[in-house]
């Protein structure tokens, strides 16, 4: 029953789709974008039309709640019978070990698995917890505030800095299918900004230096031929209003869809936040034309049985987000999840909300492409 309605709104989108693909033309003659870039946008697009959303989940199908590396493998597979239809990889510190990220996933394994996703018809989108070029630290070094400014053209870092941008460029190229067609993902860089948490955080540049910082992301990763990219900002849950929210949006011309990343502590404030971002994120998108996504959100271990139907999905309903995605289930770390797996407490709701017509997975998506 629920499967059979995703099915007949799948149809819809499709016949939806074939209008658009004029306007996927005349872009495409400016080149700012791969057609399947394009197409990808364009499923995103329709999906909130039609009163749905994609589920996702960082790091997904390469590590769970007590395995690693295991093949054909998803935490929320084990648990509802299909893969999430996004998922999310991290590209940190791929700058400096060249062959996997800052949480020991291997860059072979994320581009064997963003083309299996893309095959089943699915999205991924990556974020970039890259190290201070400054210090040698991590992203979360705050120590030197001059860190942005030192990437900037004329900067100390500079040169450094667009190597590392071309390693980056360079590895989402080579995400390629057998066809030799680059695969289109969402890129999600300069992530969380509206706090200080990161070398790129508020308080560590200024809102010129920051703008820049993604102007010349961009520039450079289009200069490289990166052209099958969308782009994703996401702030945090910061700010009040969508003055403050725009405050270092960098510009319409190179963002494709507005975010936020909230998390829950405590319940009354999470719906709170959450609420009042997806309130503004709604005039922003539609104000800038934009789409719109829960880039980041999660409880972590999901310490409520009836999280999934009870807490996130009241807030989300109301919003015409394109996809809620939930961070990674670490397996280093204890008690670091956020998405169930067999046996957790909150498996059984997590399938009544994989049950909701509204909610979609990858198999899903199939008939939507
Ligand atoms: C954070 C935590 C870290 C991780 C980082 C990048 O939120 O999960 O353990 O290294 O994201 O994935």
């Amino acid at each position: 029953m629920m499967k059979f309605s995703k099915a007949i709104v799948s149809t819809m989108i499709i016949g939806t789709c074939l209008t658009a693909c004029g306007n996927q033309q005349k872009k495409q003659s400016e080149m700012d974008k791969t057609p399947e870039a394009y197409s990808m946008l364009n499923v995103l697009e329709k999906l909130p039309q039609h009163k749905m959303f994609m589920f996702g989940h960082h790091d997904d199908p390469v590590y769970g709640i007590g395995w690693d590396g295991d093949e054909n493998r998803s935490d929320v597979k084990s648990v509802c019978g299909d893969y999430p239809a996004m998922m999310s990889f991290d590209l940190g510190r791929m700058e400096i070990y060249g062959d996997k990220t800052l949480d020991n996933v291997s860059l072979d394994r994320i581009r064997k698995e963003v083309i299996a996703q893309y095959e089943r018809g699915g999205m991924s989108s990556f974020s970039w917890h890259v190290d201070n070029p400054l210090t040698g630290k991590d992203s979360w070094d705050v120590s030197d505030s001059t860190v942005v400014k030192s990437v900037l053209p004329g900067g100390v870092n500079h040169d450094e800095f667009i190597g590392w941008l071309d390693k980056v460029a360079d590895y989402l190229n080579s995400i390629q299918t057998s066809e030799g067609v680059k695969v289109p993902v969402l890129f999600r860089p300069w992530h969380e900004h509206t706090g200080s948490w990161f070398w790129w955080g508020k308080n560590l540049c200024s809102t010129e230096d920051y703008k820049a910082l993604w102007r010349m992301t961009y520039d450079r990763l289009q200069e490289k031929g990166a052209t099958q990219l969308l782009y994703a900002y996401s702030p945090g849950t910061e700010p009040k209003d969508s003055t403050e929210y725009l405050e270092r949006y960098p510009g319409d011309d190179i963002v494709d869809l507005i975010g936020v990343d909230a998390y829950q502590f405590d319940k009354d404030a999470y719906v709170k936040s959450l609420d009042n971002a997806l309130t503004i994120m709604s005039q922003v998108s539609k104000a800038h034309k934009k789409l719109m996504a829960v880039t980041e959100t999660g409880y972590e271990t999901i310490p409520d049985s009836l999280w999934w139907t009870q807490t996130l999905m009241p807030v989300i309903e109301k919003y015409p987000i394109s996809y809620v995605l939930v961070w990674r289930n670490a397996r280093e770390r204890e008690n670091h999840y956020y998405a169930p797996y067999p046996g957790h407490p909150s498996a059984a709701d997590f399938v009544n909300f994989y049950n909701d017509p509204r909610t979609l997975f990858a198999g899903d998506m199939k008939t939507i492409k």
